[in-house]
């Protein structure tokens, strides 16, 4: 492997891309920046982003994560709606990109990944990695999981992730960058009151042992950041540092695909 086939997994956050308050609305601004800054940093990444209120409300009246169900009415409209619902988003996205001539292209979670036997599928590693060698950035999003069962769940922008870093082996996954609307995790103080610090860097081996303050969380059917440190840890395990970063502040991202120095939360591979 040579420096030329080391990578970046990119994570924008559906809560930053939209107002997971509002159904289907998306935070212009946010995007046109954190697009701006991509295409700036101009480095060799996946994107992966999340549902927002394009993908979590529809999921949720539907409840497409738990999979079929015959008592809800219209279930199986809701699955197509809400994967619809993601390539809207999407589109819109990958346009913001393509009118600054910058290539990215749109490739279907629901099309290469299944579920076989309880176990998440990536079907089509091939269509990433020639992408990637051409020098196309890949763009993926949180979308309907179909079961070879015969039924269906979500899988998150965080479960895509990791099944990259499982599944690519050309490539070298030098971090995993998660871009939120906070500065990182957050530790509790020590008697246990209000106040809490960022924890600026830690050891995978010490995530365990941490005590995060909870900041509260918005309604999200993938189990918002508990489930997320329980990836991270996962992502950890296969020696790939992970970075936890504000998307808001402008110019992190940039700073981070470029290995600047920013306020965030680092999570290191012990040695
Ligand atoms: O926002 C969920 O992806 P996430 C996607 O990464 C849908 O958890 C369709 C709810």
């Amino acid at each position: 492997m040579n420096a030329k086939n080391s990578l970046i997994l990119l994570k924008l956050g559906g809560g930053l891309l939209t107002d997971k308050n509002e159904p289907f609305s998306k935070r212009i601004d946010v995007i046109k920046s954190v697009v701006k800054q991509i295409i700036d940093a101009n480095e060799k990444i996946i994107l992966i982003h999340g549902g927002g209120s394009f993908g979590h409300p529809l999921a949720k009246k539907y409840n497409v994560f738990d999979g079929i169900d015959k008592s809800i009415p219209n279930q199986i409209f809701g699955v197509v709606e809400t994967h619809h619902s993601m390539i809207r988003f999407n589109s819109y996205l990958i346009e913001q990109f393509l009118e600054t001539n910058y290539p990215v292209l749109s490739i279907q979670t629901s099309s290469i990944f299944i579920k076989k036997s309880n176990k998440i599928s990536l079907e089509s590693l091939d269509i990433l990695e020639t992408a990637l060698n051409l020098k196309i950035t890949p763009v993926l999003y949180g979308d309907v999981l179909f079961d070879k069962k015969g039924s269906f769940s979500i899988l998150s922008g965080d479960e895509i992730i990791l099944k990259l870093c499982e599944s690519l082996k050309s490539y070298n996954i030098s971090k995993v960058v998660f871009a939120m609307e906070s500065d990182g995790l957050y530790k509790s103080d020590d008697l246990g009151g209000n106040n809490c610090n960022l924890l600026t860097e830690c050891y995978s081996s010490e995530l365990d042992d941490l005590i995060l303050a909870d900041l509260g969380q918005k309604i999200d059917v993938t189990g918002g950041i508990k489930n997320k440190l329980t990836n991270i840890k996962k992502i950890c395990k296969l020696n790939i540092p992970v970075q936890l970063i504000n998307g808001l502040t402008e110019g992190n991202i940039f700073k981070s695909l470029r290995n600047q120095k920013i306020d965030c939360t680092n999570i290191l591979i012990n040695e």
